[in-house]
């Protein structure tokens, strides 16, 4: 029986953690194997909040061989084809003075707050954005809930994001809170919807954005609500599934 052709006019882009992946784990087989069975219907993308090495982690040593595009700290760092086809640089575009000023005021800050655990690693710096983590990145998964489920009654991070907010206002940053321990913080406009720009010169007819933190002030929310997306709200790897699988397959 032939094979139908691969529709190139459609990207199905997703997220990772929370919609591709559990948070900050690896993908299922099944999960896996689903990708490549719809990447044979339509060209597929991740776009993640997290560095590359961390995605590399969760979907694989050869993602960038698996799906067409991947795009880390939300297309900052952005691989088309198994290439890498650009980078950007958040210290070139800060300067060293705001940065100073920042890393300043979260360390001090950070030294203010009293948590069931700290561990290492504060601030991580990566090329296009900076994540700030009151546990420290270096905590073991069980700190790592631990601090989530303390944030979820203390609102640590939230506390934190309204100071930055006062602190910075009029300097050109975004703070985003993505994952379950840190906050991310990039300039305006280096949000998810980076990534839109990247592919604006392949001409897609149709970008379907899939992502589970999509309402205001999650990371997802600014592509998930952009007009040239399709936006599709998941609460699981299993529910993004499910969707595709209505979507593309019946
Ligand atoms: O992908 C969502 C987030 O994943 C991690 O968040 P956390 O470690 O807080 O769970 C980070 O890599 C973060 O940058 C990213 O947005």
């Amino acid at each position: 029986m032939a094979q139908s052709a691969v529709d190139t006019t459609t990207l199905c882009l997703f997220d990772v953690d929370g919609t591709l992946t559990a948070a900050r784990q690896s993908i299922t087989p099944d999960m896996d194997e689903f990708l490549q069975r719809l990447k044979k219907k339509v060209r597929v993308g991740v776009v993640g909040g997290s560095d590359f090495d961390k995605i590399r982690e969760q979907l694989g040593s050869d993602v960038v061989e698996k799906v067409d595009y991947v795009f880390a700290e939300n297309g900052l760092v952005a691989y088309k084809e198994g290439r890498l086809l650009s980078v950007q640089s958040i210290r070139a575009h800060l300067g060293e003075e705001l940065l100073q000023d920042f890393i300043n005021f979260c360390l001090n800050y950070m030294s203010k707050i009293k948590l069931p655990k700290k561990r290492g690693t504060f601030i991580e710096f990566r090329n296009g954005m900076l994540n700030v983590c009151p546990v420290g990145r270096s905590c073991s998964q069980e700190e790592r809930m631990e601090f989530f489920e303390f944030d979820q009654k203390e609102h640590i991070r939230e506390k934190f994001v309204a100071a930055l907010q006062k602190e910075f206002r009029g300097r050109g940053l975004v703070f985003s809170i993505g994952g379950q321990i840190s906050i991310d913080i990039f300039p305006e406009g280096w949000d998810k919807r980076y990534c839109l720009g990247l592919l604006e010169q392949d001409g897609y007819e149709t970008i379907h954005f899939f992502g589970d933190k999509t309402k205001p002030g999650g990371n997802d929310y600014e592509i998930y609500t952009d007009p040239r997306t399709v936006g599709h709200e998941v609460t699981s790897p299993a529910d993004t599934k499910r969707m595709c699988e209505e979507l593309f397959f019946k």
